[in-house]
């Protein structure tokens, strides 16, 4: 099918220089003929511009969360282009950066889907605010803001209000999340399927349910944002938070296929590779294996409502 390669070379969500090179770095290792050679068609659109803000004006918008104003344009560029590509009934890939561009791509979608799902794969919720943020990264915040709750200018990217309903979120490997992600996630019902739950019931368990669960409801697009520091920390030395207890190569590749296999995933995220911190490309690699794996299990099979 048609791919619509976006980039998105942020580091101000996560306040770790080198995550802006994770697209310089998977285009060296050939990422668009990695695509390609699964027989799709890639429209190559470059990355988003990103304004060069000094350190020093990190708080320049507001005292906790970092590089407010410029998450927020970034977002709402990113959302546009997102919206115009499934428009055009092409796949939306966008790959960060950080994981603060999960809203403008959940915005995006939201604009052109009725009813959207959000699965969510990541060691993290990323469902903190302003208040419950320890580190006033805006990466810890991409869903939550999706979910209608925090900073206005958060919640009010691309169009005002959520852009997904709790019910249809799905948040898949997290186990670092803090108080108030807990809390939030229980208010609100989140589907949370923690690394303990999941090692509890089984991963193959956790797949199935998620699926029937959306295969269940009116949902006409599902997107899909993939952190890689889901994978276990021994896996990942080149992402900014890498935390034990994750998933193996194996059980990584197993959610990728259930979930691209379903034709429900109409545009996925692909974050937090961080070069600068990799030992001798071996995460790199990993991305390059994760995404051929992806696209060879992408349904060729794009329809609203199909
Ligand atoms: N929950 C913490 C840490 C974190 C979130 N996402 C990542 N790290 N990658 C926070 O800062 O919100
Ligand atoms: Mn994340
Ligand atoms: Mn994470």
């Amino acid at each position: 099918m048609d791919i619509n390669l976006l980039t998105v070379p942020i580091m101000y969500g996560c306040d770790r220089n080198g995550a802006q090179y994770g697209p310089k770095k998977l285009r060296e290792k050939n990422v668009v003929k990695t695509i390609e050679n699964q027989n799709h068609k890639v429209y190559d659109f470059g990355s988003l511009f990103i304004p060069e803000i000094s350190e020093s004006e990190k708080y320049a918008d507001h005292d906790h969360i970092k590089y407010l104003k410029s998450i927020t344009n970034i977002n709402n560029n990113l959302a546009h282009l997102v919206y115009n590509s499934l428009n055009s009934e092409n796949f939306p890939f966008i790959i960060g950066g950080d994981h603060a561009l999960g809203l403008g791509s959940i915005s995006g979608a939201s604009k052109y889907f009725e009813n959207l799902a959000v699965i969510w794969v990541d060691a993290h919720g990323d469902i903190n605010t302003e208040e419950t943020s320890p580190s006033g990264n805006s990466h810890g915040m991409p869903l939550a803001a999706a979910l209608g709750v925090g900073n206005p200018l958060l919640t009010n990217v691309y169009f005002d209000g959520p852009k997904v309903k709790p019910e249809n979120v799905y948040i898949i490997g997290a186990r670092d999340l803090d108080e108030g992600e807990i809390k939030l996630a229980k208010d609100l019902d989140l589907n949370l399927y923690t690394m303990d739950k999941i090692n509890k019931i089984g991963l193959d368990a956790v797949m199935n349910e998620v699926i029937n669960s959306i295969k269940s409801t009116n949902i006409d697009g599902v997107h899909l944002s993939f952190d890689i520091d889901a994978l276990d920390k021994s896996l990942v030395p080149g992402t900014g938070t890498p935390v034990e207890g994750g998933f193996s190569l194996e059980e990584t590749k197993k959610i990728l296929k259930d979930l691209l296999s379903t034709n429900f995933v109409k545009s996925m995220d692909f974050v937090e590779l961080n070069p600068l911190l990799d030992e001798n490309d071996t995460t790199a690699d990993l991305c390059i294996d994760l995404i051929n794996w992806t696209f060879k299990y992408l349904n060729n099979f794009l329809l609203k409502n199909a």
